[in-house]
């Protein structure tokens, strides 16, 4: 419901009354009086960005104010403009569904409509854990935009903050909402900004279905489609191989068993409930070429496969997995330009097999989840589904 940017000028005093309509009827414009959540996705890449996404907007649904959705943080130092770069919630997501769910504004709409009238420079108020605030140099200062992405995502919208307000003894789970309405009246505390996202990482069980609200732009449907048109046939098995030298770190972990089940996204195929959690193997984790070939050769055979599609953060094995099907599979390796450009690919296959720990790969789980599609992981052929599984 945009407001039209150019129109013919007869129609400008229309458009005045359009605009106080909108105003009027609560429609976008319009400030709400239960108040603003704004957040930084200051922690990991795109995986955990989504993660702490899904959380947040349950989060502010609980304590019922407009989530201000922020950019996507992208770490673009390889390639132009060797910086951080914020790409807007809309170039990869359609922000109608979200609606369905919550209230929500983009963060730069909310900067550009709302801030210069109800959230002006010298009414900017940090919001943070006592125990975050114990680091800076009074020990009373929010840490909002003390080194990188935090300074670079709050300049990007020239914001400062003027002064913080402090708590302790909460925590962001739904058993504090009347702690948190009681401790922040939106009355008093109009516009809540959180240095990070009020969420846990990994996302809890129970918002894995806001998932369904996260719909792909138009954009990502016609760039993934016409990827899929030209370089694929069905039925095609799509993998996500998590396999870089970072990742070899992590998984280093499980070597000495302090790690347990659970390591990052891994409840999402161990189970979330940790006393009942199944073991985290190492091929679970970081699965070598036998175990890629294993778990292909028995899903590609299962599905009637004519095509493997092959995600990797780094080495794709294209001439090993080539190689292991002889000239009966078609074998792509795309490395898009971005990694979004996988994620929908592994999205649209007829069976996907992941990487448990990789929160990349859970996000393709939770897509896939919601529109009713087969996954399996690495290390593990038949994941238990969950409880609130579509
Ligand atoms: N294009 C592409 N990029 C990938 C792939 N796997 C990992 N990456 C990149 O590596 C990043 C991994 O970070 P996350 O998305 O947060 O997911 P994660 O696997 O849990 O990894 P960590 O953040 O390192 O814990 C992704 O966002 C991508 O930028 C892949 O298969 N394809
Ligand atoms: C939640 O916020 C909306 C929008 O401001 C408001 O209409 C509604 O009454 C609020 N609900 C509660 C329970 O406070």
């Amino acid at each position: 419901m945009a407001v039209p940017g150019k129109e013919p000028a007869g129609v400008a005093g229309l458009q005045v009354l359009l605009v106080l309509f909108h105003l009027g009827s609560g429609g976008e414009g319009a400030w709400d009086p239960s108040g603003y959540l704004l957040y930084c996705p200051c922690m990991g890449r795109f995986g955990n960005q989504a993660d702490h996404f899904l959380g947040s907007l349950a989060f502010a649904k609980m304590v019922n104010r407009t989530l201000a959705v922020p950019p996507w943080i992208e770490y673009r130092y390889h390639r132009p403009p060797y910086a951080n770069q914020h790409v807007p919630y809309k170039e990869y997501f359609k922000l109608a569904p979200l609606l369905e769910y919550h209230r929500v504004i983009t963060l730069e709409e909310f900067m550009e409509k709302l801030a210069p009238i109800h959230w002006p420079p010298g009414k900017r108020v940090a919001y943070c854990f006592e125990a975050a605030a114990q680091r800076s140099a009074d020990k009373r200062t929010c840490p909002m935009k003390d080194g990188n992405p935090f300074g670079p995502f709050w300049d990007q919208f020239a914001v400062d903050f003027d002064r913080s307000e402090l708590f302790g003894g909460l925590s962001f789970s739904a058993s504090y909402k009347d702690h948190w309405i009681r401790r922040f009246p939106s009355s008093e505390h109009p516009v809540v900004a959180l240095p990070g996202a009020p969420a846990q990482f990994p996302v809890l069980e129970e918002y894995r279905s806001l998932h369904q609200y996260m719909v792909w732009s138009d954009e990502m449907v016609n760039k993934g489609e016409s990827y899929i048109n030209s370089f694929l046939v069905r039925p095609y098995v799509g993998i996500h191989l998590r396999v870089g030298s970072d990742w070899k770190n992590a998984c280093n972990m499980l070597k000495d068993g302090t790690a347990g089940s659970h390591l990052m996204a891994s409840p999402q195929c161990v189970g979330y409930d940790r006393n009942t959690a199944a073991p985290l193997t190492m091929d679970m984790c970081l699965p070598g070429l036998k175990e890629i070939k294993r778990a292909l050769r028995l899903w590609v055979k299962k599905t009637d496969a004519k095509a493997v599609y092959i995600a990797s953060d780094s080495e794709p094995y294209t001439k090993e997995i080539q190689q292991l099907f002889k000239q009966k599979i078609k074998v792509v390796y795309l490395q898009p330009e971005v990694p979004q450009v996988d994620l929908y690919i592994l999205s649209k296959s007829d069976h996907f097999i992941g990487n448990c720990v990789s929160s990349f790969t859970a996000f393709v789980k939770r897509e896939r989840d919601v529109h009713g599609r087969p996954s399996s992981f690495f290390g593990m052929d038949y994941p238990p589904t969950s409880r609130d599984e579509l």
